[in-house]
């Protein structure tokens, strides 16, 4: 749709977002007959995909599961070429979906959704953009877990000389680092896959760290013909069998615990599993998540294999994480630890001294001053939340979802909010989503979305809210299920913990398979849980 476009009109259901969840919204809900509208802020569809050019961005789940299956024709007939795609090849990807399916034509780009209220009178939403304004009987969130950058407010940002960049917000034509001494704040996922590849390029690097992640390699590589044909003899019955495993992705499962067996056969297995690659390496026993003896042992071989690589080691003890391993997100990499290997790369150790403040021609952390024309943000998002409470949401009686959530994320299945009717998220707070493959859970919400509305619209229903009772027990649940794990032990930010003065509280529910099965029970006892008129 062309820039000039003036939102208005009533719809069925406008979705805020164009990422992987929008588009599937968009295509389903059309599919029912319904009116849809679609609000992007990007200039393009495509959300985390559009944003994150950095280099070296790439998925960590292999592009054969990181895709969509609702349409098997779509998936017997695009080609990923390599294990692990990287960021353009998914967009591309997305784009050939939004033409498949012919998508276009209700998204409005270059959007920003600024509220969405609710009118208790016609029990629709009211939705005001930086462009007009519409009303709709449903709207659903598809914002993204990963889209609201994090931006530390280091004192003196503004008189930076230099170009600053965040990793979520990479500049469309790319960056020149040659000759640039540059300096990346971070070491998580984007920071890993990106410092090995500014490396090559900068005159200097300086990496920022707070706190080391552990990182497994990718060992990325063109996929192999004969494995594509053989998964896609049977796509269903591969996607079937993913959805079964605790993540939903194909991470061979251990029924072991990691002390049941001798130090010689742990070794072995996390050997295997580290030639083998990815985030895989964290079912190597049942039990690394949950006792911490057990997540002792697989942190202390990827220490070991730290120690190998690096050559110096002061730096390969730096690099070395102490943390829970898997408690942050594990990273997946390609050379990221050789990378301090390299002459013009120096690690800094902010854990003790951090920045302090940034200057005209670098930065300063306690301890020293560094001199940089550049400076990369590898600082992450504000998760989970971020890009909903961007909006100003407001439920029954006026009340602000961003007064609701103060404490923390309030959600029944991630999927409603109590006081908020007709207001669905996708992948929401309190459903797996970040701690599963993000596609199929995507299209698992979708989907029961889709059939909830449809099922309301043959009764000639209007209007569904979450319980609040259904809610808080809910809550508890999500809380009682992360307390079993090692999960709340560290500052990520699946905690919320990497963004100050965010409500230290875990988002995500662990357990692909019974979570699916708990919202389908809901379905069929007529949205147990839910009030409905
Ligand atoms: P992450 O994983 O949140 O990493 C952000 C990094 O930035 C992390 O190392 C942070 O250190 C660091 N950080 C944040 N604020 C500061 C300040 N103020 N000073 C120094 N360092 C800071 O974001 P990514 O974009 O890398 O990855 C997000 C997800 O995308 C990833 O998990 C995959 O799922 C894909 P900290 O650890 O908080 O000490």
């Amino acid at each position: 749709m062309s820039r000039q476009t003036q939102s208005t009109g009533d719809f069925d259901a406008v979705v805020v977002g164009a990422g992987f969840a929008g588009l599937y919204m968009l295509h389903r809900l059309r599919e029912l007959g319904l009116s849809v509208r679609v609000f992007e802020v990007g200039s393009g569809i495509g959300g985390t995909w559009f944003w994150n050019r950095y280099p070296g961005a790439r998925c960590d789940i292999e592009s054969l599961e990181y895709s969509y299956q609702f349409s098997e024709e779509l998936q017997q007939e695009w080609e990923w070429s390599e294990r692990y795609a990287t960021q353009p090849e998914i967009l591309r990807y997305l784009e050939h979906v939004a033409d498949r399916f012919d998508l276009r034509r209700d998204i409005e780009l270059e959007t920003r959704v600024l509220s969405a209220h609710f009118d208790e009178a016609t029990a629709r939403w009211a939705i005001e953009t930086e462009r007009g304004s519409v009303s709709a009987r449903f709207c659903v969130l598809a914002t993204g877990c990963l889209s609201s950058a994090n931006m530390p407010r280091f004192p003196g940002i503004e008189r930076f000389a230099g170009a600053t960049y965040h990793t979520g917000r990479w500049p469309h034509e790319g960056v020149d680092f040659t000759g640039q001494r540059v300096g990346v704040i971070g070491t998580g996922s984007s920071a890993i896959q990106s410092i090995p590849m500014i490396a090559e390029q900068a005159a200097h690097l300086f990496v920022f760290q707070r706190t080391p992640s552990y990182s497994i390699p990718a060992h990325n590589a063109p996929l192999d013909p004969g494995y594509v044909r053989q998964i896609r003899s049977d796509y269903a019955g591969f996607r079937k069998q993913n959805s079964q495993r605790p993540f939903g992705a194909n991470f061979p499962v251990s029924e072991r615990a990691a002390l049941e067996v001798d130090a010689d056969e742990r070794a072995r297995e996390y050997e295997a599993r580290w030639r083998r690659g990815g985030l895989g390496f964290m079912t190597a026993f049942n039990d690394l998540i949950l006792d911490r003896a057990a997540n002792d042992t697989a942190a202390e071989f990827v220490r070991d294999k730290i120690r190998a690589i690096v050559r110096d080691p002061a730096v390969a003890e730096t690099l070395a994480p102490k943390q829970v391993l898997g408690c942050k997100r594990l990273c997946v990499d390609t050379g990221y630890y050789a990378t301090f290997n390299r002459p013009n790369v120096t690690l800094v150790d902010v854990s003790d001294a951090p920045i302090e403040a940034i200057l005209p021609g670098g930065l300063r952390t306690r301890r020293a001053a560094y001199e940089l024309d550049c400076i990369v943000f590898a600082t992450g998002f504000d998760a989970m939340t971020g890009a909903a409470l961007a909006i100003d949401i407001r439920g029954t009686s006026g009340q602000a979802l961003r007064e609701k959530w103060a404490e923390g994320p309030r959600t029944y299945l991630g999927l409603g909010t109590a006081g908020f009717p007709n207001l669905f998220l996708i992948t929401g707070p309190g459903s797996p989503s970040v701690l599963s493959n993000m596609v199929p859970s995507i299209e698992q919400h979708v989907e029961w979305i889709a059939d909830c509305i449809a099922w309301l619209r043959e009764r000639g229903l209007e209007r569904i809210d979450a319980t609040p009772a259904a809610e808080d027990a809910w809550v508890v649940h999500v809380n009682e299920v992360a307390s079993l794990t090692l999960y709340p032990s560290c500052n990520s930010w699946y905690l919320g913990a990497n963004v100050p003065g965010k409500p230290r509280v875990f988002m995500p529910y662990l357990g692909f398979p019974p979570y699916v099965e708990k919202c389908n029970e809901v379905a069929a006892r007529d949205y147990e849980g839910f009030t409905i008129g």
